[in-house]
């Protein structure tokens, strides 16, 4: 089983001001002259961390992690004006510009393979290839299931709490109560009901429970900007049709892809995977068959790396 490489600091960490007032922070690590990745995070909102730089053999990839617009350490914080799907593949496409990289590698995981597959359907001649985690297709039932009914089910303990901050008579539309929450002028309304959606989010994205996942997404910084944007996103479907990553999969058919998905992720139902594959054929595709939804559990960490080494070896 391969595990994180070493801690590694950045050798550049630096801003970039996008559109409409955004500003998004992002870092370089590992070899300048190496294989240029970007890890596309999830959520949206869900930021960048550390080690997220440690999936990556820092001798042979240049890493770039960037926080999308509106979390993380990009700025204003969990602001949800000016943010839509749109921008955020176009900030991606201005921070390939600004850092003079000709074609990536995208690694994305969960909200992080919808932005990748979004890109990439955009702008196919700019991706080397995918490596994809966790896939979310982002439709509505996809939505229904983690935030009305289905993971409630599996996990209702933990759904009580995230049903703590709704009124019973709002109970039947979760999403749109709890936008309309999150949204509101009552600050501290705002955030407590931000970390019931993200301790929701977190306590289910593992098969064993892990304190370290919760403390970190129930934290107030990262809780109110994933709540924030994953609500305001779900609300507007993800400003995209309806099976638009399906419907489009021919555009993106010649570019090596991985797709790793836990058996038993609870957030993404490995369905997801399935349709992925099955309109995408050519890609590689691992179910692990005892992993959740998180990059964290070991054996999706293992493939993850697997992938990354494979992937050195052929676009050397
Ligand atoms: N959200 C899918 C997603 O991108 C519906 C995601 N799921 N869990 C996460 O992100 C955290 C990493 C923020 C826990």
């Amino acid at each position: 089983m391969l595990t994180l490489f070493p801690e590694i600091q950045p050798s550049v960490s630096s801003r970039l001001p996008v559109s409409d007032g955004h500003d998004l922070y992002y870092e370089q690590s590992g070899n300048a002259r190496g294989i240029p990745v970007l890890f596309v995070h999830g959520g949206p909102g869900g930021g960048t961390s550390e080690f997220n730089r440690r999936f990556f053999d820092p001798e042979k990839y240049r890493i770039i992690l960037f926080d999308q617009r509106g979390c993380g350490k990009s700025r204003p914080h969990a602001s949800i004006e000016n943010n839509t799907t749109a921008h955020l593949i176009e900030d991606i496409e201005q921070l390939r510009k600004h850092l003079g990289i000709d074609q990536w590698l995208l690694f994305g995981g969960s909200w992080g393979t919808t932005l990748s597959l979004l890109y990439a359907q955009k702008y196919p001649d700019k991706v080397l290839g995918m490596i994809l985690r966790g896939i979310f297709l982002c439709r509505e039932q996809d939505i229904h299931w983690f935030y009305q009914h289905g993971a409630s089910q599996i996990f209702p303990d933990f759904w009580k709490g995230f049903l703590e901050p709704i009124p019973l008579e709002e109970q039947h539309d979760l999403l749109n109560a709890y936008h309309r929450i999150l949204t509101s002028d009552n600050e501290i309304a705002r955030m407590s009901a931000a970390k019931s959606w993200s301790t929701w989010e977190a306590k289910c994205s593992t098969l064993e429970p892990s304190t370290g996942l919760v403390g970190h997404f129930s934290a107030p910084h990262v809780a109110l900007a994933l709540a924030r944007l994953e609500a305001h996103y779900f609300v507007n479907k993800a400003f995209i049709e309806d099976n638009q990553i399906i419907n489009n999969a021919a555009t993106i058919q010649h570019i090596p892809t991985t797709i790793i998905h836990g058996r038993y992720d609870m957030v993404c139902p490995v369905r997801q995977a399935l349709e992925l594959h099955e309109v995408l054929p050519e890609a590689a595709f691992h179910i692990v068959r005892d992993a959740g939804h998180s990059a964290m559990e070991p054996g999706i960490t293992d493939n993850l790396i697997k992938a990354t080494n494979q992937f050195a070896l052929r676009l050397a």
